[in-house]
């Protein structure tokens, strides 16, 4: 008898020390055995992460904010514990100018074979050629969305691994270049595959030979003012599976007016090219503004109002606490 009272009473002791972890935690599930605490997504931090990036200026490769920028997004990944690789490439644009691009990686628990892969591309266009205002044309898109954003809700996510790890090792890439597609004035060649170099390059060049991974879950644009997320077309044809498994958890905590579980629009994007070349299946998260005036993206979309008055820290919370929740329930 006196033994069972023991072991009961350190059962307890054992449920009260792992609840106690669940402080400024999410308690996913409730057994002891189970228990897997999600942390809890600072959209504050994101923010600044965001606001930071966008002090430098637009980041247009082969310019020195471009340089800068990518010297302080690899500096908070080692600050965050990841093991962080450069991955220096020349890329060549559809008009023929080099880009002196540099793809940024960060990788945690990098033995466990077990993997996820979050990314977003960091650098910024050289051209508002969607601006209404024909002589905004040539202005470079400042990105605090289209770029900013999603590299923001990453950074607090490293953030967070750093300080308690999931149970799969996690890569989080910075794309570059990926927004160095032809402009709508220039009058040559508009192929798809001027868009992505940086994911491209990566594609047929992991940081790691052989690099696998469960799946891949790319972050396009997540900070706009009532952003509403569709499940993206190209998602659904290659990782219609990760699709329903991130709608789901979003509707769980509560987004499901944000995480529209329908279909809608397909992105020529960074995961197109994760799909396609390495083989990882992977969704977009990217908006599908259906009352946009003049673009499925949004408004700001490539013009020069996507500035930090366009971002929104409820749409970063929401992402950011969805993507969490994801990765920290993959065992
Ligand atoms: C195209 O417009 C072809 N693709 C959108 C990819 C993109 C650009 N995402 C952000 N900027
Ligand atoms: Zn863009």
């Amino acid at each position: 008898m006196k033994k069972y009272i023991t072991l009961a009473f350190m059962a307890c002791m054992l449920l009260t020390t792992t609840s106690c972890k669940t402080g400024n935690s999410n308690k996913a599930n409730d057994t002891a055995e189970n228990m897997i605490t999600v942390p809890e997504f600072n959209a504050d931090n994101a923010y600044q992460y965001i606001q930071a990036q966008v002090d430098f200026g637009p980041r247009v490769p082969n310019t020195k904010e471009h340089v800068a920028c990518g010297e302080y997004l690899a500096q908070k990944l080692e600050e965050y514990g990841a093991k962080v690789t450069n991955q220096y490439a020349d890329l060549l644009a559809f008009n023929g100018t080099i880009l002196k691009a540099r793809n940024i990686i960060g990788s945690y628990n990098p033995e466990n074979k077990k993997r996820i892969l979050l990314f977003a591309h960091w650098d910024s266009r050289p051209w508002s050629d969607a601006d209404l205002d024909e002589k905004n044309h040539h202005t470079p898109v400042l990105g605090a969305n289209d770029g900013a954003s999603g590299v923001g809700v990453l950074l607090e996510i490293a953030r967070l691994i750093n300080q308690e790890a999931p149970a799969l090792g996690i890569d989080i890439i910075f794309f570059d270049a990926e927004d160095y597609g032809a402009p709508r004035f220039h009058k040559g060649d508009h192929k798809d595959e001027y868009w992505c170099l940086g994911s491209q390059y990566w594609s047929r060049n992991p940081h790691v030979e052989g690099y696998n991974a469960r799946f891949g879950i790319l972050l396009d644009m997540v900070g706009g003012k009532d952003a509403t997320f569709y499940r993206e077309l190209y998602s659904e044809k290659y990782a219609r599976s990760v699709n329903k498994k991130v709608w789901k958890k979003a509707k769980e905590l509560g987004y499901s007016n944000i995480f529209v579980n329908e279909e809608n629009g397909g992105a020529i994007d960074d995961h197109l090219f994760v799909n396609e070349i390495a083989g990882i299946p992977s969704i977009d998260i990217v908006p599908y503004m259906a009352d946009a005036k003049h673009n499925s993206f949004g408004d700001f979309w490539h013009t020069i109002n996507d500035d930090m008055s366009g971002i929104d820290k409820k749409t970063l919370q929401a992402v950011g606490q969805t993507v969490l929740a994801v990765i920290y329930n993959e065992k």
